[in-house]
């Protein structure tokens, strides 16, 4: 019986649009075939009937290396630049050329009448990756938005969740619960941080009106967001912003003053605000140097009390625990050590260089599956869980 051929694929790896350079990636065994079909070397002479295998130590320009300048096209060419990326078990292969629209549809195009299919850069990256977590990591770095971030998720596209869950897997195969126990606590740990890498970490900015809260989210942010005006009720709705904090992205929201006699529009603003204010990662409770103190008239979970307006003379006793920060939104004092109060509040235990972080909501919830099944002695369950997790390889 005849196996049909696997396809072999085609994706613009770079963002649509104007750029000096565009890459493309070529997957599958009919890859070099077509290259070799259409590419012209600059040196002449023909690309060898197979990919040469890479050079150990780095390549170079020339039969034996694994670049290859030339001309791809006939009356029109484009000029590029050929990289092996891989041979075995099939081949995958990069074409650089010039960037635009019509230069990367032009060579799209050749390539897909030698029999190329045509896929979005995303399929081509879990098509290419080493296995599934690679492929996941390296989707959501494209999604980061701070080098801190970018830099987790870098650990992880090169291995570091992947060796992780392997190792708890071994364990728990060879009936080292407690080794097993631990590995998965490890990973558990750094959960919080791993939902934050590409989705904010949400703060919230609430208090009475008039104490300040659209002017600190706008000195924090760095720019006029919100309306700041001396007349309470100023802000109705939810206003956010988003800023890095220490590496970290933070979204900021602005909320309207909570008093209890509103009228009915502040009134909407105020249960918006409420929600919000319950829902959020951390609440900022911001009080009035100036004015008697209005407290939260539900508990929150997570509250950073901020004692604003500090430029001016203090109108009532203030507490004095360390868990308030004194701020001036006008002045700019104690700025900094309100974002450093905000960064130890949310990220406690930021993991170690190189540390698995399992980085999508999914893997959070199956490992934290996991390490409940085996913390009731359930390690049939954990070991079925990670198996899953690492049977997605590949
Ligand atoms: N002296 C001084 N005035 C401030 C400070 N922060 C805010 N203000 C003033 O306080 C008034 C209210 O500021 P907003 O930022 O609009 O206060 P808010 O809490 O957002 O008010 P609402 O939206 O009405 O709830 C404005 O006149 C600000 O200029 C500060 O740190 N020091
Ligand atoms: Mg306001």
């Amino acid at each position: 019986m005849n196996v049909p051929e696997k396809p072999t694929w085609i994706a613009c790896l770079t963002p649509p649009g104007q750029s000096a350079l565009a890459t493309l990636g070529l997957y599958g065994p009919r890859a070099w075939e077509a290259l070799r079909k259409l590419f012209r070397r600059r040196a002449g002479g023909e690309l060898p009937p197979t990919p040469p295998p890479p050079k150990l130590g780095g390549g170079g320009v020339g039969a034996s290396g694994r670049f290859w300048l030339g001309r791809i096209g006939n009356d029109v060419a484009d000029e590029v630049v050929v990289a092996v990326k891989q041979i075995e078990p099939v081949p995958w292969l990069e074409v650089h050329g010039h960037g635009g629209r019509e230069v990367v549809r032009f060579l799209i195009e050749l390539f897909r009448e030698q029999g190329l299919q045509l896929c979005s850069w995303e399929d081509f990256l879990r098509k290419t990756s080493a296995n599934t977590l690679s492929a996941q990591a390296a989707l959501a770095l494209a999604q980061a938005t701070t080098p801190r971030t970018a830099g987790i998720l870098l650990d992880q596209q090169q291995g570091a969740l992947n060796r992780a869950l392997e190792a708890i897997q071994q364990a728990l195969e060879c009936g080292k619960t407690a080794e097993a126990e631990e590995g998965l606590r490890q990973l558990a740990r750094y959960a919080p941080v791993g939902r934050h890498l590409t989705q904010p970490w949400r703060v919230v900015v609430a208090g009475a009106p008039n104490v300040g809260k659209s002017s600190l989210v706008n000195a924090l942010a760095g720019y006029q967001r919100s309306i700041v005006a001396a007349t309470p009720g100023t802000t109705r709705d939810v206003v956010t912003a988003r800023l890095a904090l220490d590496g970290w992205l933070i979204e900021l929201a602005d909320t309207a003053g909570q008093r209890t006699e509103a009228e009915a529009l502040e009134e909407q603003g105020i249960r918006r605000a409420r929600a919000m204010a319950a829902a959020a990662d951390l609440c900022l409770w911001l009080l009035d140097s100036s004015a008697p103190p209005v407290w939260p008239s539900e508990p929150l979970a997570a509250v950073q009390y901020v004692l604003n307006k500090s430029d001016l003379p203090l109108a009532w006793a203030a507490p004095s625990t360390p868990d308030v920060v004194r701020v001036s939104a006008l002045t700019g004092a104690g700025l900094a050590e309100l974002g450093a109060a905000i960064i130890a509040r949310l990220i406690p235990d930021p993991p170690p260089p190189r540390a698995a972080v399992p980085f999508t909501p999914h893997l959070c919830e199956r490992i934290a599956e996991a390490y409940r099944m085996l913390s009731l002695g359930n390690a049939a369950d954990a070991l079925r869980i990670v198996t899953a997790l690492c049977a997605s390889n590949g």
